[in-house]
Parts: structure tokens; sequence; C-alpha cells
């Protein structure tokens, strides 16, 4: 016989009466006199079998008796509606095999935070992980095919490389083979290469940065999805940044998995281009901080705090940000955007117009002290072929932190990694 899974009982689509077999972790568990309830999980949900003592042999309910929760079990049985049970469904056993009996299950009630932590490979298999690995996988989904529709390629930069994309601050840097290496803190410079090929391109790969503060929503290791286009203007660029969240937002606002999270589809629903604007030069009298002065975490959260969608914070100085950003006819400021989420949940995006013009590019890595050597691949795109581009990087942690209004960004990432953390 064929497992049927879990879902599909819960959700009506087996007639009551007919015999399945049901395969998965033994969630929670009950006994009453001769009678045991397993909660049993599968990847698709949680339902409710009932084993009775003399609806089965002796051996197996003594199994039965046996079993600690996270065992897994193999359970043929009669589908039958109940109101009682959870989902509505119960299955009455018929038949019972315990595939593996697990030892007592290191992972109780109330625990904190740090000991879920050392024990993150056996807490993702709680309620709340699993729906956010499931919402994460809808949301990539969702980002992926809104590139595939217009045209992009998906490319696939190194990891390993020898040049800062983001500055030198963040560089994880290790020894290859006798010289200096760094692990990617960002593809753009790559992506910038692609697209002299293909012409409009996405990468969704790690990007790595040695970030020596606590936050909420820093980590040292995260998913970066950067797209890179040729001929676009930051006016383009920024256009392209509502669409996709737009419809990234749309998508997981229609899924199921959503429905989990309380609130949520309602809130994404309003989540529409064209997204607020607000120039950098206005956002710092606003706040009343000193031009030239980044954005703290207070700062994103007042401007954020009541806004039911994203904020471009556009035209930053150009001290302020990375050498490879086009300078406005200003000369002071860049042709940029960041986009902050709503109520506080930080920057999603960075993004700009880049420096395709070989002088001003040499110009602008000597004015910020970085080795000329380190970039002579990266100038060669300016010796040869050079064309008007632009690009953006959005961090997925942060994205699905926002999407999902988790509180901490640890939870939208399987195995977190932060400055006191690479176990498990
Ligand atoms: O540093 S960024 O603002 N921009 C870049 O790396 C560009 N080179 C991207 C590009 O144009 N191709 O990072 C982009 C986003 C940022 O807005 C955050 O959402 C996320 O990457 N990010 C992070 N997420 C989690 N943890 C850390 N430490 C982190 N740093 C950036």
């Amino acid at each position: 016989m064929e497992f049927t899974p879990v879902d599909l009982i819960l959700e009506g689509e087996v007639r009551e009466g007919k015999v399945v077999r049901v395969r998965g972790w033994i969630h929670r568990k009950r006994t009453q006199g001769n009678l045991i309830f397993f909660n049993i999980r599968d990847a698709s949900g949680v339902m409710q079998a009932a084993i009775k003592k003399n609806a089965v042999t002796d051996k197996e309910f003594k199994d039965a008796e046996k079993a600690l929760i996270e065992s897994v079990v193999v359970v043929n049985g009669r589908v039958k509606k109940d109101e009682r049970a959870p989902g509505g469904y119960e299955l009455e056993a018929t038949g019972l095999d315990v595939m593996h009996f697990s030892e007592i299950f290191p992972i109780s009630k109330d625990q904190s935070p740090e000991f879920l932590l050392d024990v993150r490979h056996l807490w993702l298999r709680s309620t709340h992980l699993t729906n956010v690995m499931k919402a994460r996988h809808e949301i990539i989904k969702g980002l992926r095919e809104f590139f595939d529709k217009r045209g992009f390629y998906e490319v696939a930069p190194p990891m390993i490389t020898t040049s800062a994309c983001e500055g030198g601050s963040t560089l994880f840097e290790f020894d290859y083979f006798g010289k200096k290496a760094y692990l990617t803190q960002s593809g753009q410079l790559y992506n910038e290469a692609f697209i002299t090929a293909l012409e409009k391109v996405f990468i969704l790969a790690p990007s790595f940065r040695a970030e020596k503060s606590r936050t909420l929503k820093h980590l040292t290791e995260f998913w970066q999805l950067e797209e890179e286009a040729a001929y676009f203007d930051n006016d383009d660029n920024m256009r392209l940044q509502e669409e996709m969240l737009e419809s990234a937002c749309q998508n997981l606002a229609k899924s199921e998995i959503i429905q989990k999270f309380e609130g949520q589809a309602e809130k994404l629903k309003h989540v529409k281009a064209p997204f607020h604007r607000l120039s950098y030069d206005k956002a710092v009298e606003k706040l009343g901080i000193e031009w030239g002065e980044d954005l703290g975490t207070e700062h994103e959260r007042i401007l954020t705090e009541n806004l039911k969608k994203p904020l471009f914070v556009c035209d930053w100085p150009k001290q302020s940000k990375p050498f490879y950003m086009e300078i406005a006819e200003d000369g002071e400021h860049v042709k940029n955007a960041d986009v902050l989420a709503p109520e506080g949940h930080g920057e999603l995006i960075g993004g700009s117009e880049r420096i395709w013009e070989f002088d001003k590019l040499l110009q602008r890595l000597k004015e910020q002290n970085l080795n000329v050597k380190d970039y002579e691949w990266y100038l060669d795109l300016r010796r040869y072929g050079s064309v008007p581009h632009s690009g953006f990087g959005l961090g997925i942690e942060r994205t699905v932190k926002w999407m999902l209004n988790l509180e901490h960004i640890r939870d939208a990432i399987p195995f977190p990694r932060v400055i006191n953390r690479a176990y498990p």
C-alpha cells in the first residue's frame, strides 16, 4: 500500500472508512489505559492516530507503549471524522510498525533560546520553524519566477574572491594556498561581468560578512538575491525592485502557508508599487541628524513605523557609499536607493547605478584607498565594451523576517551564523 500524506486526510480528500497507511514522527503522545494516542507528524502536517489494544497485535501495542516522542512509525488505519481530534480527523489503527525507537528527546517545553540554538538541528522540526522554512521556500520560488518571467538568467558567481565589494571591515579573510582570499560579501562585481554576455542576470547565493555586533537583523552568513541589468538607470532599477517585492508579497499572500502567520496575508496585500520615496537629504532633515551620517536602526524605525509598504531612501552622499556607485550631477550624491521595510524591519535592499566609465571608476577606487591591483579584472569590464548599468541586492533573511513578521533574523534561516555561533 502507498503512503498517504497527512494533509490529504486533513483536507477531507480521503473518504471516511478508507484504510490508509501513514508514516511520520510521533509529535505528541498520550496514554489512556488500553488506548494510546499519537500525533503523527509528516512534512505535510500533524494528525492523530488512536491505537486500541484489541485492534492491533500484542507486540504492536507493546511497541506503541514503548515508543517515545520523535520515534518514527508507520500506521495502517481507518480514516474517521472526529471533532475532538486536532484537524478534525483521526486514524483508527489496524496495524503499527515502529521504524525507529527514539531516545528521550532533549527538547521539552519552555527552554531558553540559547539552548534551542544549541540543538537547532533537532529544533528544526518544531511547528514554527517548519512553517518558516515552508514560507521561505514559497518566497524564493516567487522571486525566481519573477525574474524568469522577465527574461533574467540565473548565474553562478564564485564564493571565494580576492576583491572586496562592500569595504574591508566585514571581510572574512583566509589563507588560500599561501595567498590572501576572502569569502564573498556580494556577487555584484561578478554580476557586472555576467551582463556583458547575458544583459539581465540574477544570483541567489550566500554572502558573508564579519559582523561584529549582535543585532536582530545581522547574520555573518546570509543569502542575497542580486540583480544586474545592462542599460538600466537608477529609476529603472528602483521600478524593478518595487515590482519584484510587490510580486513576491502578492504571491505569498495567496499561499496556504501564510495562514500560519496571523495577520500577515492582509498586510502583504498592501504591498503594491509604487513605494514611498524620500531623499537622503530630506530623511536627515526629518531625523535631525548630521548630513553624511548613516541611518541607524532607530532612524529606520522612525522613518517606517507607520508605513504599510516599503520606503526608498534615495540619493545618498557619495562618501557614505561604496566606490562603484555612479556619481550624481552635483558631484556630492550617488545615484542609488536603499529600500527600508515597513514597521522598522530595516533595510531590505541596497542598489544603485554603477560607474561605467574607466577613468571615473579608477578615481573612485583611489579616493577610497583601495588597492587598484585587486580590481584589475573589474576595471577590464570598463575597458572592453562597457555600458551603463544598474543593480541591487536583496537580503533574503531580512525579507523573510519582514514578510512573516519574525522578531529575530535568526529564525529566518535554518542554521543561523552570528558572532558567537557557528554550531551546529
Ligand atoms: O551591503 S548591501 O546593502 N549591498 C550589497 O551588497 C550590494 N553589493 C548588492 C548589489 O547591488 N548587488 O547588502 C544588500 C542587502 C542589505 O540591504 C540587507 O538586506 C542584506 O543584504 N544584508 C544582510 N542581511 C543579513 N545580515 C547581514 N549582515 C547583512 N548585510 C547585508
